[in-house]
């Protein structure tokens, strides 16, 4: 195990088996349905790529960008779009992908946001649900793991913009954090 990591959470084994478990439901749910996914970046990255890749559906997917104003370590709930989806959602079955619900408050803006879009319908899909830190009432329809109240990074999750290529989900530790005033 890498020294800047307190422990393992999920290893890369149990995220494989989890994401083709999603997949799998997930196109059970939308079958004879046009799924399109759209995908959070840049965290849920790394996810989207293996989920659409684990659905046996046809599916198109497109990607947003946001961000949270506030710091890094706590959402305002304000959030700007920084790139929107190229298309019209308008009929469309979307399901929304992220990597994480925390507060929910971003998830919260962008359901509220999607919605106006007037999609036929519109789910939401993360892989990882820490519910100890929710702000905001959102439902998760697919959740790959429940986790507890720890900051976690890999699979496409960073600190500081790192660590997101790490193919486990690591918890850090507390050192890494201390180190920020530091730099
Ligand atoms: C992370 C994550 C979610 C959001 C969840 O994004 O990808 O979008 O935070 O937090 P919340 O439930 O408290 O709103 P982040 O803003 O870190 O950007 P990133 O995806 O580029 O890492
Ligand atoms: C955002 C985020 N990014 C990385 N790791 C976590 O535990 C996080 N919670 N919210």
């Amino acid at each position: 195990m890498r020294s800047d990591a307190e422990k393992i959470l999920l290893t890369e084994e149990e995220i494989t088996a989890k994401v083709l478990q999603l997949g799998q439901t997930i196109s059970t749910d939308y079958a004879n349905k046009e799924l399109l996914m759209v995908g959070i970046l840049k965290g849920a990255m790394i996810f989207m790529a293996d989920l659409v890749r684990s659905v046996n559906i046809p599916v198109e997917f497109d990607f947003m960008a946001v961000s949270s104003y506030g710091s890094a370590n706590k959402s305002s709930g304000v959030v700007r779009i920084l790139k929107d989806l190229e298309q019209s959602i308008e009929g469309r079955h979307v399901l929304l992908v992220e990597d994480i619900v925390d507060t929910g408050l971003t998830l919260k803006y962008l359901l509220e946001n999607l919605q106006t879009r007037e999609p036929a319908s519109l789910r939401t899909c993360t892989l990882l649900d820490k519910p100890e830190r929710r702000q905001a009432e959102v439902t998760v329809n697919y959740n790959g793991f429940t986790i507890p109240d720890e900051f976690v990074v890999g699979y496409g999750l960073d600190y500081n913009e790192k660590y997101r290529n790490l193919k486990d989900i690591l918890v850090l530790r507390p050192e890494i954090y201390q180190k920020q005033g530091e730099e």
